[in-house]
């Protein structure tokens, strides 16, 4: 069984998360997202619209999610790679070369983003 990781706050869930959610999946056959606590969230300046628990809820409901776990600092997806066996590591290309150390434990692609759409996008559409 091909096992595929990702990581994201996944708020306000749009295409351009479920396009990247589809292809990590498409990848093989196990996909699990690192979903970012809150926590986390204001160590990147974001604050989410969503709960972790609202957010995770969401996210597991969708058909190509088979697990969710918590991403609560920078420095766990090694270990999380190791421990869940993972073959493959997917992220965005906003994120390209961030994450190439660790090619010395899974395979690592980066997918290209989803043009005109953002969570940033829609609170600032939102707000008129
Ligand atoms: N994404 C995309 N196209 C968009 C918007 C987002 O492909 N138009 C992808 C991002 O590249 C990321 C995933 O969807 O792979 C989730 O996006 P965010 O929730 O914005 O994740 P981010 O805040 O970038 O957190 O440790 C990594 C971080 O947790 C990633």
């Amino acid at each position: 069984m091909k096992k595929v990781i990702t990581y994201g706050t996944y708020d306000l869930l749009h295409v351009g998360h479920i396009n990247l959610l589809r292809r990590a999946k498409e990848l093989g056959d196990y996909l699990i997202v690192g979903l970012s606590t809150d926590e986390f969230n204001a160590g990147k300046h974001k604050e989410a619209y969503h709960t972790y628990e609202d957010r995770k809820i969401i996210l597991e409901s969708i058909k190509y999610v088979d697990e969710v776990i918590p991403e609560a600092t920078w420095e766990q997806k090694i270990d999380d790679v190791v421990n869940n066996k993972v073959d493959i590591f997917v992220m965005g290309d906003d994120w390209k070369g961030k994450f190439d150390f660790l090619k010395d434990y899974c395979e690592v692609i980066y997918l290209p983003r989803t043009a005109g759409i953002s969570t940033t996008k829609i609170k600032t559409d939102l707000h008129g």
